[in-house]
């Protein structure tokens, strides 16, 4: 049976992430358009995680509407969901399915209130890729991604969950459905929670993170977050967040993450919806998380230093 692809994927931006996906889109036959804020920024070029250029010549004019057949992807951080979802509220068909993949939380809670009818999908992923100039995207860190619906869709349209299966296998592969992708991306929070500000705080590579005399910090910001994701009804163990967040180290020693990047390009960081997140849901809840509370004041005073 023939798998169904996308007539088109738009990307919103033109970040690392979105252009590893317009890459791996144009590899595999699959038309996409990158939408870079900027035209000056639009990357134009991937060096593989193998090391081969891949020339991003395929790329298409940004689409006047979007079709049931077509998938809009908001791969930006949780503080630009809103107006890119704004944006693009008018261009859409009833059917056009979204998907969104970043760091952190409260991002499809910001895009629902824009497209209340839309079908939203949520994407995770630990793929490394740097911007290393304008125009160009280094693949660091060869990842994995976990995808599922909305909690809060309604009833999706047929084929539609399947078409985006598809596309993502073919765009940034290994992907795996998650029924309770809220769980998923409870997870990725507590690997965020721990290497991004780490990282970021340190000026070091993720592999650093392995010395010891970085463990007890880690296993206390993996009791804080498995405290909180309790309260809110995920049951996660903190030695289970330990052990995942210890396996991204050792899968990612060699890149810089995302947070450390934006500290050195002086651009706004993801902290808010990372350990923000979690200091947000432990007041709503009575708990105490000196450690992400910490990280969170730290990062911030960092940015504020050029912000
Ligand atoms: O998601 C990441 C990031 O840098 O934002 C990890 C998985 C930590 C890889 O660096």
């Amino acid at each position: 049976m023939t798998q169904p692809l996308p007539s088109r994927i738009q990307i919103i931006g033109s970040g690392a992430i979105g252009s590893l996906m317009a890459a791996n889109a144009q590899r595999n036959g699959i038309p996409y358009s990158l939408c870079p804020r900027d035209p000056a920024r639009l990357t134009q070029r991937l060096i593989t995680y193998s090391g081969q250029s891949i020339l991003l010549s395929g790329n298409m004019p940004v689409a006047d509407q979007l079709g049931a057949r077509d998938i809009l992807v908001l791969p930006v951080k949780v503080h630009q969901l809103a107006q890119a979802a704004k944006q693009w509220q008018t261009r859409l068909s009833p059917q056009t399915p979204v998907l969104l993949i970043h760091n952190g939380m409260g991002g499809f809670e910001a895009v629902r209130k824009e497209l209340p009818k839309q079908s939203l999908y949520l994407a995770t992923t630990s793929h490394g890729a740097i911007k290393i100039n304008h125009h160009e995207v280094k693949h660091t860190g060869f990842g994995r991604t976990v995808l599922g619906e909305a909690p809060d869709n309604r009833d999706s349209h047929s084929g539609q969950s399947e078409l985006v299966l598809e596309t993502l296998s073919r765009c940034l592969q290994p992907v795996t459905w998650q029924q309770d992708i809220m769980k998923g991306l409870w997870l990725k929070l507590a690997v965020n929670a721990v290497i991004n500000p780490l990282t970021a705080i340190h000026n070091v590579k993720n592999g650093e993170l392995e010395k010891a005399n970085f463990k007890g910090q880690i296993s206390d910001i993996c009791h804080e977050t498995a405290a909180v994701a309790q309260a809110c009804g995920m049951d996660l163990p903190p030695a289970l967040l330990e052990e995942n967040v210890q396996q991204v180290i050792g899968k990612t020693a060699a890149n810089y993450s995302s947070m450390h990047q934006d500290i050195w390009h002086h651009r706004v960081t993801e902290i808010a919806a990372i350990n923000g997140y979690i200091l947000q849901q432990a007041e709503k809840k009575g708990i105490d998380v000196p450690v992400n509370t910490f990280l969170y004041n730290k990062v911030k005073s960092m940015e504020s230093r050029y912000s």
